[in-house]
């Protein structure tokens, strides 16, 4: 997928290019620059030496050595000092610089750290926002795959609004399903109890577990369309999703990358009807064509898949749909906190 978090060390990568986070002098430190040179072998600094130092926000780059990257993009990140000395900005020209010198040497992958989130002191959550905006606005116009590797970073979202919200959803309906399924087991054992008397508790039961009917909803707009396709029972995801993006009027690159899904990738299921999509696929492009609930169950059938509620990544996604948080890699940050799959793709 065009942008992947992963957790590793950052010196494992089998990418063109690793950047690492320096400081001014490009002669190894502590963190991330220090594994990277104790991994790359002596002949890194001999390198580096030669380059003179770094101001902060540039980048520079030296050969891989021993590491498997090609290439090291060396960076030199803003010391955190409470915000308002233009560590965003200089954060942002990090990632902007290392980008622009990853494309100028033909580089089809990079991997980043999260730029002076450790002994520089810059927020663990704001880093990764500035990561992730600077990444993704750089990707809406080229073809790279970009890893943000997270290494040892746990709970760094614990302090943001929507994944307290998201982990609420998930905690209050999968409780919920598990209760549901608990009058369902005492319901079949009062069966097998015997008849008469299972009927009489299944009767109590049913009056504590059915739902209140739901009142009649208005019709939506699009619930004609969606009907329409429901009917034409051969349609696959692959054609479904073609039609989606003709009636939405989304050009098809703007919908890819939305769904943080690569061009080859796009491009196979747009030539084979066949095509067979994981769930987050699905998923990933229910949230770039902003589709309400209703039709991301619809597309989600198509591929052969159900949302349940039995399922916790469901149930992030449920929430993510039903509130409009339609940015992947805002959603792809919770799931990643949650340690579950992300959204989006690529050709393997
Ligand atoms: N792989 C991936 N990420 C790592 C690794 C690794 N092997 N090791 C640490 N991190 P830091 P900075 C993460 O301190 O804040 C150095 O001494 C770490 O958890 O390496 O930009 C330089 O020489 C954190 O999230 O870099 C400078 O003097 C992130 O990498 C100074 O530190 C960055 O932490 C730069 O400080």
């Amino acid at each position: 997928m065009p942008l992947e978090f992963v957790r590793d060390d950052i010196t494992r990568m089998d990418v063109d290019a690793i950047v690492n986070a320096a400081n001014r002098s490009l002669l190894g430190g502590g963190g991330v620059d220090g594994a990277i040179h104790r991994a790359a072998g002596p002949e890194l600094k001999e390198e580096c030496r030669a380059l003179g130092g770094c101001e902060t926000g540039r980048a520079k780059v030296t050969r891989g050595y021993r590491l498997k990257a090609k290439y090291v993009i060396h960076t030199v990140g803003p010391i955190w000092q409470g915000g308002g000395c233009g560590e965003r900005e200089a954060l942002s020209a990090c990632y902007r610089n290392s980008l622009a010198l990853a494309q100028d040497m033909g580089c089809a992958s990079v991997a980043f750290p999260l730029i002076s989130a450790g002994a520089y002191g810059y927020p663990k959550a704001e880093a990764m926002g500035v990561a992730v905006d600077e990444i993704t606005r750089f990707l809406q116009t080229r073809e790279m795959t970009v890893y943000l590797v997270l290494f040892g970073e746990t709970e760094f979202l614990t302090g943001k609004a929507l994944y307290r919200d998201v982990k609420e959803y998930i905690d209050r309906n999968y409780a919920e399903t598990h209760i549901k399924k608990n009058v369902e087991a005492r319901r079949s054992a009062a069966w097998r109890q015997g008849e008469e008397e299972g009927l009489a508790i299944d009767r109590a039961l049913m009056m504590e577990a059915t739902p209140a009917p739901a009142p009649a909803a208005s019709k939506p707009l699009e619930e004609t369309d969606w009907e329409e396709l429901l009917r034409q029972t051969d349609e696959g995801f692959s054609e479904t999703l073609l039609r989606l993006i003709d009636q939405k009027g989304i050009p098809d690159t703007e919908c890819y990358k939305r769904a943080n899904v690569d061009r080859k990738l796009f491009s196979k299921i747009r030539s084979n009807p066949a095509y067979r999509p994981k769930k987050q696929t699905v998923f990933a492009f229910a949230v770039a064509l902003e589709l309400d609930l209703r039709e991301t169950r619809m597309l989600l059938e198509r591929a052969g898949f159900a949302l349940s509620h039995s399922s916790r990544f469901d149930l992030v996604m449920e929430y993510c749909i039903r509130n409009r948080r339609y940015d992947v890699f805002e959603i792809n940050q919770i799931l990643f906190q949650l340690d579950m799959p992300l959204l989006g793709s690529c050709m393997a």
